[in-house]
Parts: C-alpha cells; structure tokens; sequence
C-alpha cells in the first residue's frame, strides 16, 4: 500500500516539474544574432554583451544566440535575413547600410569624424540619434550605434608612405558607394566584396590589400596575409545593432525598453574594445611581422580627396557636412 502511495507522488511531483519546465521553455523566446568577426573581437564583445544583457533585463523570457565570423552570413545577407525576419538581429558595420538606408551614407565621408570622441558624440547626439530613425521604415529597428573604428590601409606591395603610393593597388573594398568613390579618387582600384572571402582574397593575391580598423585586422589575423599597414585613419566605421522591426514592434512596452538599455549597454563595451585594440593592436601587428607606417600626415590623404569631396558636398550638401564636422 505504502509503495503505491510513494509511486503516486512520484508521478505527481514529476508531472508538476514537468509542466514547470515545459512552461518556462514556453515562455522562453529564443532569438539569433550574427557578426563578421571572430568571438574574441570587439563585434564579439557587442553581441555577447547584448545577449547578456538582454537575458537579464528579461528574467531569461528572451534568449540571443550568438554566431560570429559570418557563420549566419556576410554583413550584407545578414541585414537582408533581419528585414525579412528570418534571423532576428544583427551587428554590422555600416559598410552595406547604403543599400537599406541610403541616409546613412554620409557618415561614410571620408575624414568626416576628427576622432573618437568626435564620432560618438555626433552617433550618441541629435544627428545620430535622428539618424536610427531612418532605419524604421526599411522594415529594421536600429537599436543603438556600436563602433567598428578608424579605418586603414593593409596591402602586400608596398608601404604607403604617402597618398601616391596607392595608386593602381588592387583593394578590396565593403560594397559601400561612398567608399568606392574616395578610393578611386586615391588612384586605387577598388574591388567590392562581402568580408567573408577577405582573408582567402589577400591570400591567393586576387586582390593586393584592404582597409579596416585595427579590431578587425587584428581579430581576423590579417598579419597572416598582409604585410604592410598604414595608419591612414581615412573613414570612421560606425557599427549598429539592428533588429527585425516587425519583432521590435510585437514586444511589450517594458521588454522594448530592456532591448534599448541592452544594446547601450552592449554599446558600451563594444567601444571599451576598439579603445582597448587602439592600444595595443599596433605593437602586437609589428610583433607579428606587419610593417606599420604611423608618422601619417592625413593632410596629405585629404588634398588628394580634395576633387571627391567637391562631389560629396554636391551629395550630401556641404551645411549637413559642415554641421557633423562642428558638432561638440
Ligand atoms: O568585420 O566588411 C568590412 O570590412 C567591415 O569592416 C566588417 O565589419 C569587418
């Protein structure tokens, strides 16, 4: 009789676990965000750091998986899956945004931003801020800016020392208008491509060089593949954390805001990284073998740009320039 009682509430209690468990999965939702490069990078650090961030201001009713190195896909095909809403998020640099938002291109200006500090406070400012605006309407939900960093020069023919020795070098470029158009007017030939097939591209020398931050070229180990680096800091690339915009809109007023304050949070840290890289990338890129020019007179860089910005004042309207180059 008594093992009969014992049997029955062994079947009870592991019915009410049951039904516990299966209630807590039910009210777990389970989400997916992608980046290009490695975990162990600053584009790392933002996702993980979202997800975190996320899982906790939820109480665990929403879960970010997270792939990097372009598992889900490149930058551009993971924008794409996000407007869809057949990947939930992502993190990219703003290297395809002009083919979704055309809008923000011009943060794509060349020598636009005078540093860090210049950069964040004009993306964390009215101008940026209006600027997530414009992504609502493409059927994306930008969440907050992240930061991918001041862009260089990587090649394997020579040191560029100056604007001149670019000339006729073969560079991969991101599918980014405003960026192929400043290339060119250096003389290079630009070779767009999405940033999974980089690496192999240098490589197999189908293309001489390319331009990144410093968090990519050292989370990407591109000291593998290319010799020389410039310090040319031409473009500053804004990251951004975007989200299906149909989603967005389905989660409660409370669970919006705990996206919001996450992907600031994840901002964060995303930054510390790219400051943290700034500091050491170069001294570890030389210990490497990278051949690193860093006495660079950017002057110089924006003279030889001076026909194309006549043109991107005539894009962009010099008084929009001229008020992000103002901005405190
Ligand atoms: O991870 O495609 C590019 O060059 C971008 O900088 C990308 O974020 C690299």
């Amino acid at each position: 009789m008594k093992a009969l009682r014992l049997t029955t509430l062994a079947i009870a209690v592991s019915g009410l676990i049951a039904g516990f468990a299966s209630q807590q999965a039910a009210a777990q939702t389970v989400m997916r965000i992608s980046v290009s490069t490695a975990q162990n990078s600053h584009q790392g650090v933002a996702i993980d750091t979202l997800a975190k961030e996320v899982e906790k201001r939820t109480n665990g009713r929403y879960k970010i998986q997270t792939f990097y190195s372009g598992s889900l896909g490149a930058e551009r095909e993971a924008v794409e899956a996000v407007q869809l809403g057949t990947q939930e998020l992502t993190w990219t640099s703003t290297g395809p945004i002009p083919n979704f938002v055309p809008e923000v291109k011009v943060f794509d200006v060349p020598f636009l931003f005078r540093d860090y500090a210049h950069a964040r406070a004009v993306l964390d400012g009215p101008i940026g801020q209006e600027m997530l605006t414009k992504f609502d309407s493409k059927g994306l939900k930008a969440l907050a800016w992240g930061e991918n960093g001041f862009r260089h020069m990587t090649n394997n023919k020579r040191a560029i020392n100056a604007p001149e020795d670019m000339k006729g070098l073969k560079m991969r470029t991101m599918e980014n208008p405003v960026h192929i158009q400043a290339y060119k007017g250096f003389g290079i030939i630009p070779t767009p491509m999405a940033f999974t097939e980089v690496f192999t591209a240098l490589q197999q020398g189908t293309v001489d060089g390319q331009e990144n931050p410093l968090s990519v070229i050292t989370a990407n180990k591109f000291d593998q593949v290319q010799k020389y680096l410039t310090l040319t800091g031409h473009v500053y690339s804004p990251g951004v954390f975007l989200m299906n915009k149909a989603t967005f809109d389905k989660l409660s007023a409370a669970d919006k805001q705990a996206f919001l304050e996450a992907a600031k949070v994840a901002a964060k840290a995303n930054r510390d990284r790219v400051d943290a890289d700034e500091k050491s990338a170069v001294a570890d890129l030389r210990s490497k073998g990278m051949q690193v020019v860093d006495n660079v007179d950017k002057s110089k860089y924006q003279t030889a740009l001076a026909p194309v910005f006549a043109d991107f004042e005539k894009q962009f309207g010099k008084a929009t320039l001229d008020k992000i180059r103002a901005a405190k």
